[in-house]
């Protein structure tokens, strides 16, 4: 099987270090190179490449063409590198535009880029983060209420900073949060949400049966958004201490409550996006 395509061009000793910078300039990644009694090598990877047939009239000069996202800013990168070997930009007759480059003397490259550049790209979904609309039901556990009221804040604060009315938020307060999944998949199973934000905090102290706990909580909220179809989003803290669960509440490492908030309005948006057949891209 095929698994990469190398052209070898050789660079006098004065060119080797100059070139090597300008195609780090042009943003192409370093490969693992050599440097031995006979030679020294610098691969320069790219993400993709193809070897073209053509029959007809050939695309454009160069024999190594080099697409990339931004022409223009390329072309610049070019210039300032290698002022008189670069040639202005033209039109293609294949709606694109190319300039070609005279790296070395036995190296002359094109760099092109289509004029719409979605046309390169690969269809492509994401979510919004704007939560008019939507509605959320909360799972917040009364365990360590002192941590978990502030991934609720958090939550709160999200959705409504995202445009959610607060009469489209359902809290629900279960005991522990042993007891989320299933307050998930009830909630889940009425279609009154189109997401479910889960909200505890397990403390390995607390728990002799941590690691049980925090399985079997993931696996059920994992498994409540699998077979319901409705997006969960995962808030649950895992912590060794308190401290550590102090910080991912609203000081240190941001409020984990904000982030499971903003990944539910995400999905629902996915979701929305996936089921009508729209794409951001091509
Ligand atoms: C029992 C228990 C313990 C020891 N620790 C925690 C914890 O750190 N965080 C949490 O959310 N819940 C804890 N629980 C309660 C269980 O999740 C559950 O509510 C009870 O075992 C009752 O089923």
């Amino acid at each position: 099987m095929i698994r990469s395509l190398t052209l070898v061009r050789q660079a006098t000793p004065e060119r080797f270090e100059k070139l090597s910078a300008v195609l780090r300039a042009l943003g192409f990644e370093d490969g693992a190179g050599w440097n031995d009694e006979y030679s020294r090598g610098a691969p320069f990877l790219s993400p993709v490449g193809s070897l073209e047939l053509v029959d007809g009239r050939a695309p454009a000069s160069p024999e190594i063409l080099i697409e990339v996202s931004d022409l223009d800013t390329a072309h610049q990168v070019a210039k300032r590198h290698l002022v008189d070997a670069v040639e202005e930009i033209e039109d293609t007759h294949w709606k694109s535009r190319v300039f070609a480059v005279q790296l070395d003397k036995n190296l002359r490259v094109g760099f092109w880029a289509f004029n719409d550049p979605s046309k390169s790209l690969p269809k492509s979904t994401e979510g919004e983060l704007n939560a008019k609309g939507m509605r959320f039901g909360i799972i917040v556990s009364r365990w360590n209420s002192f941590i978990t009221e502030r991934l609720l804040q958090g939550a709160l604060d999200c959705l409504r900073r995202s445009g959610a009315k607060s009469s489209d938020i359902h809290i629900v307060r279960v005991p522990g949060s042993f007891e989320i999944p299933s307050a998930a998949r009830t909630l889940a199973q009425t279609s009154t949400v189109d997401a479910i934000i889960t909200l505890g905090c397990l403390i390995r102290g607390e728990t002799t049966h941590y690691e049980h706990i925090a399985t079997e909580v993931t696996r059920g909220i994992g498994q409540s958004a699998q077979d319901t179809g409705v997006p969960h989003s995962y808030g649950v803290l895992t912590c060794e201490n308190l401290e550590q669960a102090i910080d991912r509440a609203g000081l240190k490492s941001g409020n984990k409550g904000w982030e499971a908030a903003t990944t539910a309005i995400e999905m629902v948006s996915l979701k929305g996006k996936l089921k009508s057949g729209a794409t951001d891209g091509r």
